[in-house]
């Protein structure tokens, strides 16, 4: 079999890439063509993503592809964060920039939003955990404050769908996607119009659910024009950034659980069904929606965001690289203090460090002062906040957790990697740290016919990408830090 060429675009809240994958007689390989930073703009202090610079980048990366690697892909695919969209008017033009998941619109619109829908109500209809960013209060938050780009909007289409969109001239919406939105049934390509109705969201703004898999169309001709791409098929992937990750779990058999490591740490399982339950409610589980039908069952952890902000105030000062972080963290004393990194103080503080401190100090903990105690006070809470996570899963299925695949850039962090081995007792496979791009450009392969299922992408994951497995060795008393963690949260 000759090689086969795709172009996977991949779109984090700070960085953007576009992979090329090469597939031969299923093993794949990856090249990186093109980097560049995505940031949120902050305009008269709102959030903003620039979507037409997003748009332009992809260009960019597609034309390094034909130039400089001499390589028409036969298909390219987007995936991204959830929950953002922008909004389309009738003639097809985007309204304005579309609002960054973290701005601060959405502050105490939750509690408004209950006043219409009890949170129990909107649970049982949306089987998706409360984050204030979901698109359901976002575009109740733009109700509510009258947004004129609301009013002239005519269609509403997530981050990767608008990408699809402005590439093709084809408006739908991909399923894992949308299932970020809060605004599906549970486990179900179908809105939910119950939660449209309570929170005042024009119904006409939905455009149909198309599976992850599906082959959109044909970029446009203007797009040939600017790259020298020649045909290309532009194919939904699972275009929730989550949901390429978890297709390429390297993952054989059962009791596995996976943890997508990057700005955010998701931590759950594969499930054929979703879990809604006034437990899942209580535990605040979402049900996100997969590839094949499944349902991630999971729990958003503050991941990365936590280090990754106190890093940007240190650099200000002075450049201090991750590999500096991590080694002065290892020369901090552990367990001096924890933090819950899902605290709501922690979404966007603008300066970490100090907020971190405020929260010791609020809690009556010991003020973690240097880099070091600081790194060291995230990483032990994070680890903790796994251990927790994991407890609450095992108590939802009554089975217990034997492996945890990490995957996404985190898995890089081979002292994170250990740590969390040892907390939960339990063997820690990391890798593939490119798992994203690969669950992107394999469900390319196979909505191109190259792979029949899950199944046979997760093969083909086993044997192109090595692993690495860490084994419990815990040298420090991680049971008695978890109680006092388990005190605090
Ligand atoms: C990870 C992620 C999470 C989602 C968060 C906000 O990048 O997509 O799954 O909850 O970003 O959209």
């Amino acid at each position: 079999m000759d090689k086969n060429y795709f172009l996977a675009f991949d779109l984090g809240a700070s960085s953007g890439r576009a992979i090329l994958g090469a597939l031969k007689d299923n093993r794949l390989e990856l090249t990186e063509i093109h980097r560049f930073k995505n940031q949120m703009s902050r305009i008269h202090d709102h959030y903003y993503w620039n979507i037409f610079n997003l748009f332009e980048a992809l260009k960019a990366g597609l034309k390094k592809c034909v130039n400089e690697h001499g390589i028409q892909p036969l298909s390219f695919g987007i995936d991204t964060w959830g929950v953002d969209y922008s909004l389309v008017t009738g003639n097809g033009q985007l309204s304005g920039l579309p609002y960054a998941y973290r701005d601060h619109r959405t502050d105490n619109m939750m509690d408004e939003f209950f006043r219409s829908l009890p949170e129990n109500e909107t649970y049982k209809l949306s089987g998706i955990q409360f984050l204030q960013f979901n698109t359901l209060f976002q575009l109740f938050s733009s109700v509510l404050n009258n947004d004129p780009a609301l009013k002239i909007a005519e269609g509403m289409l997530f981050t990767p769908d608008t990408l699809n969109y402005l590439f093709t001239g084809v408006q739908k919406n991909e399923y894992t996607i949308a299932s970020t939105s809060q605004l599906l049934k549970p486990g179900k390509a179908e809105w939910e119009t119950r939660l449209f109705k309570a929170a005042g969201i024009p119904e006409k703004l939905t455009r149909d659910i198309v599976e992850p898999g599906t082959v959109l169309g044909l970029a446009l001709p203007e797009i040939d024009e600017q790259t020298g791409c020649g045909e290309l098929t532009c194919v939904a992937v699972a275009s929730h950034d989550t949901a390429s990750a978890v297709v390429s779990v390297p993952a054989e058999g059962e009791n596995w659980a996976f943890l997508s490591s990057g700005t955010w740490s998701l931590l759950g399982i594969e499930s054929p069904v979703p879990l809604v339950s006034e437990k899942t409610l209580e535990m605040n589980f979402t049900n996100e929606g997969g590839a094949e039908g499944t349902t991630r069952f999971l729990k958003n952890i503050m991941g990365m965001w936590l280090i990754q902000e106190c890093k940007r105030v240190w650099d200000d000062e002075k450049e201090i690289s991750w590999q500096e972080i991590v080694d002065l963290s290892q020369l901090a004393e552990p367990f001096k203090c924890f933090i819950n990194p899902d605290d709501a103080g922690f979404l966007n503080p603008g300066n970490m460090p100090r907020a971190i401190q405020e929260y010791c100090r609020k809690t009556n903990q010991p003020v973690p002062e240097s880099k070091g105690e600081i790194a060291r006070c995230i990483y032990d809470s994070l680890v903790l906040k796994y251990k927790y996570t994991i407890r609450q899963i095992e108590s939802v299925t009554g089975n217990r957790i034997e492996k945890l695949h990490i995957i996404g850039g985190g898995a890089n962090n081979e002292m994170l990697n250990q740590l969390t081995a040892n907390a939960l007792g339990i063997p820690v496979v990391a890798g593939p740290t490119e798992a994203t791009a690969i669950g992107n450009i394999m469900m390319q392969a196979m909505a191109m016919g190259f792979v029949g299922s899950l199944n046979e992408i997760r093969e083909v994951v086993r044997t192109s990408f090595d692993v690495k497995t860490y084994s419990p060795s815990p040298k420090l008393d991680w049971e008695k830090a978890f109680a006092a963690f388990e005190e605090l949260v």
